[in-house]
């Protein structure tokens, strides 16, 4: 554990860093607001013992700037305070602290109150995690590692909400795999699955640009979301989609495009005047209808 002691007083933060040494873990230290800042920049620090008169800031106000600036981030905050009466804690817990100490520090009970403090910050951890990992099971396909059609439509509102606010382009690529059938009807359901798993890292591969995102829409169809790009953009990513196919060279000898794993792709963007999320599918499945009509493993707007 590394723990963080905020205190204007350099004999209190020596004491207390003592304390903290002393029962296995990390002190750091900070004189007020601007060097605390700092620390938690730079620092993975998992407690907080904050002093309240400081000279350069209320350790309360400090505490509100810290669960400002940290959000759903939680680190456990214990207030290390020479005042004792009622609406002084009160101030304190509601700015958010967690916990509070009185000067001068008993070096026995700040030691409890870490042991305290570190077991319910684990169970945190833990929990984040937990919760980490059931995000993913309910929004990550496990075949693909593409996102899953839930995921797809949380992505999608979230995208078109910012698209619209920020007045920026969004595009979306709608790709279906060429004559797939045959490929499974050749190599067997269990090789297709793993060609969509080889296809589907393939294209995640060519997303340079944090935003976008990869989406399995259905069996060997999937959807691309670009959030500010393009039309212009969403052809240059199909060119390299379709140039890293080739490069991978899935072997499809049953394909009657090209003797690898192939993939025809559908543009529309925001300024195609869709009304909403449906609308932009639909005209990039009109869109990828005419790359299918017309020959296959290409793009069409
Ligand atoms: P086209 O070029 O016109 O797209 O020809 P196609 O054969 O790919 O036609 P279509 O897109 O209609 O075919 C979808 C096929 O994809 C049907 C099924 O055999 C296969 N498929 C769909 N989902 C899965 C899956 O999860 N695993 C495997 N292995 N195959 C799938
Ligand atoms: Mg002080
Ligand atoms: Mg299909
Ligand atoms: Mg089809
Ligand atoms: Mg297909």
């Amino acid at each position: 554990m590394q723990i963080l002691v905020v205190d204007d007083n350099r004999l209190i933060r020596e004491m207390v860093s003592a304390i903290i040494a002393n029962e296995g873990y990390t002190p750091f230290t900070a004189t007020g607001a601007k060097e605390a800042h700092t620390v938690l920049d730079t620092t993975d620090i998992d407690l907080i013992l904050m002093d309240v008169e400081m000279s350069d800031i209320n350790g309360f106000e400090l505490t509100r700037q810290i669960r400002q600036r940290l959000k759903e981030h939680w680190i456990p905050i214990i207030f290390l305070t020479g005042k004792t009466n009622e609406e002084h804690l009160v101030e304190g817990i509601d700015a958010g602290g967690d916990d509070y100490l009185t000067k001068p520090v008993n070096s026995t009970v700040l030691s409890a109150k870490i042991r305290a403090m570190a077991r319910i910050a684990q169970m945190k951890a833990a929990l984040d995690e937990a919760n980490q990992q059931l995000l993913k099971l309910t929004h990550v396909d496990a075949l693909t590692d593409a996102i899953n059609r839930r995921g797809m439509d949380e992505a999608l509102d979230r995208a078109w909400r910012i698209t619209q606010r920020e007045k920026t382009e969004l595009s979306l690529v709608l790709i279906d795999i060429d004559h797939f059938k045959a490929y499974n009807d050749n190599y067997g359901h269990p090789q297709g699955d793993i060609c969509l798993k080889t296809f589907s890292k393939t294209i995640q591969a060519q997303l340079f640009r944090a935003g976008d995102l990869l989406a399995r829409y259905g069996g060997e169809e999937f959807l691309l979301i670009l959030p500010n790009t393009p039309i212009e953009g969403a052809k240059m990513l199909c060119e390299r989609i379709i140039e890293a196919l080739a490069e991978v060279n899935l072997v499809h000898a049953f394909s009657a495009t090209r003797p690898h794993v192939t993939a025809s792709f559908g543009i529309s963007s925001t300024l195609g005047n869709a009304k909403n999320t449906a609308e932009l599918i639909e005209q990039a499945d009109k869109a990828l209808y005419i790359s299918k009509e017309s020959g296959r493993n290409r793009f069409t707007h």
